[in-house]
């Protein structure tokens, strides 16, 4: 089997062995080139603080990008208020938990191939002031071509919006697979939809841009409302993901 489907599969039977069906779907993997154009744009598009992959790893040449879709209980949860809330906070600290282990596992076949390899977390990467991160998850997926920006600014996969990515470097030289067609967001392409600027309780996102300050004081007073309850308690709101049309893709 090549290293790529290796990759693969390793990332999907650690999926698997979570036993955690009612929450994850079989996950989506990429391949980037750490030389593409597009990483050290970044940087002059977002800012000095979004470095390229080989900032990270010196030596990198992939960026390995992969996402755990949701099901479609987990997907919709976020329309039914405070319990969907719940629900997504369950799943972010299960999946977040995870990632760690599978970039270990990943890291040590790589290594076993005569490789290295390192990643960033999946959350727990970010300025926690300035709320953003010295590399963007979901800008890898797009540059891997497993997924696309939607105008809630998530990262849309084949299987849908509502999941995690995470990534890894490496220095092996990984070659794309072949990637499933994507379905893109309604109001990128011509103007309608727009449900998920209707559905922000913070008004942070707007067709006009997002203010990741207010959208960030919403999930945690959701966080802080969750331990307040006894419930397991993370910050998160997800409204802008689960009204999406594209949340939820079968597969
Ligand atoms: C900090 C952070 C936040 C902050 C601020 C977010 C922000 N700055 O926009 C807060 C706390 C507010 C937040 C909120 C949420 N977050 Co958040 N967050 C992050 C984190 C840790 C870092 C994001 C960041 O700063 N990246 C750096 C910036 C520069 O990149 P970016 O915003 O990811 O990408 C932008 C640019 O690259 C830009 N861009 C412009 N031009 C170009 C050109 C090219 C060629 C490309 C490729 C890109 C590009 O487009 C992107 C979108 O605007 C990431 C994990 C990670 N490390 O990526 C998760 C992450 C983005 N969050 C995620 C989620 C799910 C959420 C929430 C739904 C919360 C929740 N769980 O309930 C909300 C949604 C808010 C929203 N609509 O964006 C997911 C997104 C999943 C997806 N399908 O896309 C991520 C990827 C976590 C993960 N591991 O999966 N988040």
């Amino acid at each position: 089997m090549r290293l790529e489907e290796r990759i693969h599969a390793l990332i999907t039977e650690e999926i698997a062995r979570m036993g955690r069906s009612d929450l994850f779907r079989t996950p989506i993997v990429g391949f980037s080139s750490a030389a593409d154009p597009r990483y050290g744009a970044l940087t002059h598009i977002v800012g000095e603080w979004c470095r390229p992959p080989r900032t990270h790893l010196p030596g990198t040449n992939s960026v390995i990008s992969y996402f755990v879709p949701f099901t479609k209980a987990l997907a919709d949860a976020p329309q039914s208020g405070r319990e969907g809330a719940a629900l997504w906070a369950e799943a972010y600290r299960a999946i977040n938990a995870r990632f760690p282990v599978i970039n270990a596992a990943l890291t040590d076949l790589l290594v076993k191939e005569g490789f290295a390899a390192g990643g960033v977390s999946a959350a727990a990467n970010f300025d926690a002031l300035a709320l953003r991160s010295g590399f963007s998850h979901r800008s890898a997926a797009v540059i891997s071509g497993i997924a696309a920006f939607g105008a809630n600014r998530m990262a849309i996969t084949q299987k849908g919006s509502a999941g995690r990515f995470s990534s890894l470097f490496t220095t092996a030289q990984l070659s794309a697979l072949p990637a499933a067609p994507l379905r893109l967001c309604p109001y990128e392409e011509d103007g309608s939809c727009g449900l998920c600027f209707a559905a922000c309780p913070a008004g942070a996102l707007t067709p006009h841009g997002f203010d990741r300050f207010a959208c960030s004081r919403c999930l945690a007073e959701n966080g802080e409302t969750l331990r307040r309850e006894g419930q397991t308690a993370e910050n998160t709101c997800g409204k802008c993901v689960g009204t999406c049309p594209l949340r939820y893709i079968e597969g």
